[in-house]
């Protein structure tokens, strides 16, 4: 089953490639945009991990080239994928698997500042980051947890608008939606705490917008949607909009 599509210019042709994740079997699958309306054939991409079930594409050790975050929930983890230099056919780097950090979702941002982007993951053992290494670009520290519950959805964005990238998550047990700091010198700082989704419902997805740019709330802060999927026995699914309203700092 085929859990995710990432989309990227992995080969740097200037069309959209795509990266398919495969569950089980756990595999990667690299499918190259020949820029005339189709993917040409789709190559094998090593994970090393089982029960891959999300990716991000992104250029994690900052070369120029589209690497890969892969979130796994299985005893393995999750794991990132760097490119092996920009080449004409796609050559990725031996997985390097992410030390402590299982999950069914992963997001890719600088956590901390540092200018080096960092990974976190959230699933059913709770949210966690692992920053990259201010040494050894592409190398990743092992994971510390934002949260230990259940946690559905992932988002990154800053809410606060303090400048750093904060971390948003549902707990899912108790149904609160949290923003947290991911910065581990801030010690867990939660930014947003806020109930309202009911407890036990699952979270599909969730997104950071900025809803002056679709013209609808008007204001310049970042809001969140978060996506449920309908309950077994009913055609109704939830989507929550929370909008902030806090004045320009
Ligand atoms: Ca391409
Ligand atoms: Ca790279
Ligand atoms: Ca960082
Ligand atoms: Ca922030």
């Amino acid at each position: 089953m085929f859990t995710c599509l990432a989309l990227g210019d992995l080969d740097g042709d200037g069309y959209l490639d795509l990266i398919a994740i495969r569950e089980s079997p756990s595999k990667g699958y690299y499918g190259k945009n020949t820029g005339k309306g189709f993917f040409d054939v789709f190559t094998e991409v090593s994970l090393g991990i089982s029960h891959a079930t999300d990716a991000a594409i992104c250029d994690l050790d900052g070369d120029g080239d589209l690497d890969l975050a892969v979130a796994g929930d299985g005893p393995d983890g999750s794991c990132v994928v760097l490119q092996d230099g920009h080449v004409t056919v796609l050559k990725m780097s031996e997985p390097t698997p992410l030390v402590l950090q299982g999950g069914v979702r992963v997001a890719v941002g600088d956590v901390n500042g540092d200018g080096r982007l960092d990974v976190v993951t959230s699933g059913d053992d709770g949210v966690a980051v692992a920053l990259q290494s201010v040494e050894v670009r592409g190398r990743f520290l092992p994971a510390y947890a934002l949260s230990s519950e259940a946690c559905g959805g992932l988002a990154l964005g800053d809410l606060d608008r303090d400048g750093r990238l904060d971390v948003c998550f549902v707990e899912s047990a108790t149904g609160v939606l949290v923003s947290i700091t991911g910065d581990p010198d801030f010690d867990l700082l939660r930014v947003v705490s806020l109930n309202g989704l009911p407890p036990g419902v699952p979270v599909r997805a969730m997104m950071v917008v900025q809803t002056n740019s679709v013209g609808s709330i008007g204001d310049p802060d970042f809001d969140l949607l978060v996506c449920c999927p309908s309950p077994p026995g009913t055609n109704t699914g939830i989507l929550s909009v929370w909008a902030s309203t806090s004045p320009a700092p």
